[in-house]
């Protein structure tokens, strides 16, 4: 073959095919939210309770200041793009002035309108928490409640929508005597979907995004966002910032440290962190956590605005078209990647100097799937090359924690992958770089 037929070849390429299950659109949408906030607002925030018992006066929800303006000033200051507010927690009391409650704020105020509008003004996308299980309604453990709930969330996603996120939780503390629930998903998805298909349902399973299985906000090491090879499903991990998920007067706020290991554990395992942060009893979020949010943004920042690749450059072992070269794998646009020639292809990374770091980041280009199952990173060091971080999966994005190295060539060896691997970001840091 001519170098000149080498070039056409490289360049005419046809465009990579996609592998296995792949997000939709929404769904990658959501995944490069990265983090995004919860709200655990309600009667309890004034009892002290965890779960309330769903007999509780109306009039003990009171809170003397609401600002939800506040809580999503704090969300967008954090970095964080959406907030899900807990509109009906297991007490079953409801957050906006249902016509199908006599438990809600009708007596007060529409925390549900305040919200969502606050979220609007603010460029900041809602979502909503609906607790299937419920301590206060009539009808609960009864076919009829299936009517009720699915009524509700009829009602919420019309007048108060779009939401970005429907949250189910998969709590029920009934016990051994308590009542007895079947409840029908495909009505509750349906009711959901019909009104906007592009919210993603949050579940134990899905269909749009899945609990990670523990709420320490910790994905696995391995974590796939395909799930029986057929769907995407990809990981939601919660946690909250306070020991409780709703405000109390003697908890306090975790350190920056421990948010920025959950943040490694959960966007850096390809998934997706959801940090509550409740609201106090005025309506607001406290100025002890407010500062934790600034402050762990701002070491976000810190660290991941310094990709110290910069300048450097990419190559794989084979070109499988000039349009998607290593080189994409340098720059920050999403929509570029290096799609490797083979499943054994093997990329390496060079910079003009010797660089310090100890966290090398990855990304694949989920839209074409979810590939690498795993690979090592070796640098070059006295001639030859030594591996300094072992990995499974890849998924949206990868972190990986490595004592400081220092080294000006590095190549990642793809040990295992379902296809050839399609690579959109590569980058480096130091965490003790000033
Ligand atoms: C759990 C609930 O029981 C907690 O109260 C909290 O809402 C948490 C996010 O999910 O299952």
């Amino acid at each position: 073959m001519t170098v000149a037929t080498l070039i056409a070849t490289a360049c005419s390429s046809p465009e990579p095919k996609p592998y296995g299950p792949v997000p939709s659109e929404a769904q990658l949408a959501w995944q490069r939210m990265e983090i995004n906030m919860f709200c655990h607002f309600g009667p309890n925030t004034f009892t002290g309770a965890e779960w309330g018992s769903g007999q509780e006066e109306e009039t003990i929800f009171n809170p003397t200041s609401l600002d939800c303006r506040q809580w999503a000033d704090v969300a967008r200051q954090a970095g964080m793009g959406g907030i899900i507010l807990t509109a009906k927690h297991h007490d079953g009391f409801c957050l906006w002035p249902s016509q199908f409650s006599t438990h809600t704020v009708a007596d007060s105020i529409d925390v549900l309108r305040r919200f969502t509008n606050a979220c609007r003004e603010d460029c900041v996308k809602a979502g909503i928490y609906i607790s299937p299980w419920d301590r206060n309604h009539p009808t609960y453990g009864t076919p009829e409640y299936n009517t009720v709930f699915a009524s509700m969330l009829r009602e919420v996603h019309e007048s108060y929508g779009p939401f970005f996120e429907q949250w189910f939780d998969g709590a029920c503390g009934e016990g051994p005597n308590g009542k007895r629930q079947e409840y029908d998903w495909t009505l509750f998805n349906s009711s959901v979907l019909n009104i906007n298909p592009n919210t993603i349902i949050f579940s134990d399973w899905g269909p749009g995004c899945r609990w990670v299985g523990n709420e320490d906000g910790r994905a696995d090491e391995t974590c796939w966002s395909t799930v029986e090879d057929n769907c995407w499903i990809p990981v939601e991990a919660d946690v909250s910032i306070r020991p409780g998920w709703f405000w109390h007067a003697d908890e306090h706020p975790k350190s920056v440290d421990e948010l920025m290991e959950i943040y490694y554990n959960s966007v850096g395992r390809n998934g997706l962190l959801l940090l509550n942060v409740p609201p106090d009893d005025r309506g607001r979020i406290p100025a002890e956590d407010s500062a934790v949010l600034v402050a762990f943004r701002a070491e976000r920042d810190r660290i991941f605005s310094q990709d110290l690749t910069q300048g450097g450059n990419a190559r794989g072992n084979h070109l499988r078209g000039r349009r998607y070269c290593a080189s994409n794998v340098l720059d920050t646009a999403y929509h570029t990647y290096w799609a490797a020639a083979s499943t054994s292809d093997t990329l390496y990374i060079g910079t003009p100097d010797p660089i310090l770091f100890d966290v090398i980041m990855l990304q694949e280009y989920i839209p074409l799937g979810q590939r690498v199952a795993a690979l090592h990173v070796d640098c070059w060091a006295n001639g030859g090359w030594v591996t300094v971080a072992e990995a499974t999966t890849i998924g949206y994005k990868r972190l990986l924690r490595i004592p400081p190295t220092c080294a000006e060539r590095l190549r990642i060896v793809f040990d295992s992958t379902l296809a050839a691997p399609i690579i959109n970001r590569i980058a480096l840091y130091n965490t003790q770089a000033q």
